[in-house]
This record gives C-alpha cells, sequence and structure tokens, in this order.
C-alpha cells in the first residue's frame, strides 16, 4: 500500500535532488570556466608561434601543422592545427585545468575567426558564435547557458 507520507517523502526527494543538482551546475558554471579569460587566438603562421610551443610535422609532409603548450604538470593550455593544410593554422583550442574550454575555427583559412565554440565539462558545447558571412562580424550568437553568455 502507497501512503501519503511516502510520496511526500518521493516528493521531497525528487525536489531536494533538482535543487542539488541545480547547485552543482551552478557552481561548475560560475567557478571552472572561465571563458573571458581563455586566451584567443591571435597568430596563424607557425613561424610566429614562440619557442614556448612545441611545433610538430604530424603527417611528415615537411610542413608544420601542429602546434601545442602545456603547463609545468603537463596539462594542454593551448593548442593549433592546420587541418585544410597550406601551412597556416585554421583550429585553435584553449583549455582550463587540462580542459577545452575555447575551440575557434578559420573555416575559409582567410586568418580570422569565424567559428568560436564556447565547451563545458570538457565537451558539451555551452555556446557558439559565428561570422556566417565573414565580415569580421560575429552575426549569429547562441548560448545554452545565461551564465556562460555572460562571461564568453
Ligand atoms: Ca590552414
Ligand atoms: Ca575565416
Amino acid at each position: 500500500m502507497v501512503s501519503a507520507d511516502s510520496y511526500h517523502m518521493h516528493a521531497f526527494h525528487s525536489l531536494t535532488v533538482r535543487i542539488i543538482c541545480a547547485a552543482i551546475v551552478f557552481v561548475a558554471l560560475t567557478a571552472s570556466f572561465p571563458f573571458e579569460r581563455a586566451p584567443r587566438a591571435t597568430t596563424f603562421d607557425p613561424e610566429d608561434f614562440t619557442s614556448e610551443w612545441d611545433l610538430l610535422d604530424t603527417n611528415d609532409d615537411g610542413q608544420i601543422d601542429y602546434a601545442v603548450i602545456s603547463d609545468n604538470d603537463g596539462l594542454l593550455m593551448r593548442a593549433a592545427m592546420d587541418y585544410s593544410g597550406d601551412g597556416r593554422f585554421d583550429n585553435f583550442y584553449a583549455y582550463h585545468d587540462g580542459q577545452l574550454v575555447l575551440h575557434e575555427i578559420d573555416s575559409n583559412s582567410d586568418g580570422a575567426i569565424d567559428l568560436r565554440v564556447f565547451v563545458i565539462e570538457g565537451n558539451q558545447i555551452a555556446g557558439f558564435e559565428q561570422d556566417t558571412n565573414h565580415d569580421g562580424h560575429m552575426d549569429l550568437v547562441e548560448f545554452f547557458y545565461e551564465e556562460v553568455s555572460q562571461r564568453r
């Protein structure tokens, strides 16, 4: 027999669980993902990268296509890749505590970022901004968390 008491206990527990979950998400979003401090891509030419970066030729064609920099603990800080193979970087990654927080893409290889994806929990898309006509202005902006939008 299901008593009124057990029903109320169940409702109480669901509410408690929901509040705890919301609190965890809130703390994670506000404390762990400082998008505003994630460094933006500033240079697209491998020759412009300082000696602190490791520059690699991952496909052995004689051309640098991967740049990466880690902190003293070996955690990734930033990375850049040349996916198009034109010798200039077009995908940029910024990490916080070793987790990806920002992925920037120059999709048409014109030396300007036209897609910026904000990431939480290392792999969840929290929002993005896109320059769909490549005029240097992000014209399509969508955020799935208000907190992230304010901190981008
Ligand atoms: Ca490229
Ligand atoms: Ca571009």
